[in-house]
């Protein structure tokens, strides 16, 4: 693989040695050369979700690309990936860091935002009219409704909270929500209430012609105007429709890594990466890498295109 002369022999193996050291490249047992492995083999000890909120920020080839990011932002479509996340205190909660990530300035009907809680921290409240589903990523924290009724929400768990449901959050310690706030598309003679539960508790449903694992976190009844799911695919498993729908969907990947086509584009993308998809943006996902991908996805439902927006 090397060679070089003899007159040069000392420089050219000073430099040899300094390249591969700087490259980080080793020379195995039988003489050939091998660059470190990208993936994270420490990544089965570590609690669940980790990468979303230790987000691999500068993958070690592109570590010396000032300016690099893959977010992009489009118009049926935008990826938002952690090194381009902005957080500053979130409005009416204490002590809470905040990055809106899909707003309607994106075209949008709701917002997505991750909100991270710090010791002694309080939620606010959603504006009038509006309704609030979060799901705990890391930490955990306490959830009281007006009546006094008071929950631990732990990682993997999650609460829908209907609009003008008075409500607050506690965190002791530290906690990094996602949220999704949408103002309520009200059904004459339905009422929403307040759920609370965990993804593992949730049952697998049927997918036909489907091959990915599939739960959704709220009932599947007309009260209710969007719900959240939990899609998981191995490795190599992918949509098998190519999607087009009136539906938008705001999605964050809290596990694995794969390539996510939206319209004409095509992207690589790894947990705690978040996508917007606007209506009809053709969408596909193949899941690659050695581990299983796990996204969580918002998707407006139940609710007649014409009398809602
Ligand atoms: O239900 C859905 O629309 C979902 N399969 N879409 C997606 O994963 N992009
Ligand atoms: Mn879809």
């Amino acid at each position: 693989m090397w060679s070089f002369s003899a007159h040069s022999h000392g420089a050219s193996l000073l430099i040899i040695i300094t390249t591969s050291s700087l490259l980080g490249v080793t020379f195995g047992g039988e003489g050939i050369c091998s660059a470190p492995s990208i993936i994270d083999s420490g990544a089965d000890s570590k609690p669940l979700y980790y990468k979303v909120t230790n987000p691999t920020l500068s993958p070690s080839h592109l570590q010396d690309l000032p300016g690099y990011t893959r977010s992009v932002y489009k118009r049926d479509h935008a990826l938002i990936t952690p090194e381009s996340q902005v957080f500053s205190p979130l409005p009416g909660w204490t002590k809470t860091l905040g990055a809106y990530l899909i707003t309607p300035a994106l075209g949008a009907h709701f917002v997505m935002y991750l909100a991270q809680m710090q010791e002694k921290s309080i939620s606010g409240l959603p504006p009038h009219d509006v309704e609030r589903f979060l799901f705990v990523v890391q930490g955990a924290v306490k959830l009281t409704n007006s009546s006094g009724i008071s929950e631990r929400l732990t990682v993997d768990s999650f609460a829908y909270l209907p609009p003008n449901f008075d409500h607050s959050m506690k965190c002791d310690s530290s906690a990094t929500l996602v949220v999704f706030e949408r103002r309520y598309a009200s059904l004459e003679n339905h009422h929403p209430k307040q759920i609370i539960g965990s993804t593992d508790k949730q049952p697998l449903l049927e997918t036909p012609g489907e091959i990915f694992q599939l739960r959704k976190l709220l009932p599947m009844s007309m009260v209710y105007d969007f719900n959240v799911h939990i899609m998981d695919f191995e490795p190599g498993e992918f949509l098998n429709v190519k999607e087009v729908h009136y539906n938008q969907h705001g999605l964050l990947l809290l596990e694995g890594q794969g390539i996510y086509r939206l319209g004409e584009n095509w992207y690589p993308v790894q947990s705690g990466d978040v996508i917007w998809m606007a209506p009809f943006v053709p969408q596909w996902y193949a899941a690659l890498g050695k581990t299983r991908s796990r996204y969580l996805l918002y998707k407006d439902t139940n609710r007649d295109p014409l009398d809602h927006k």
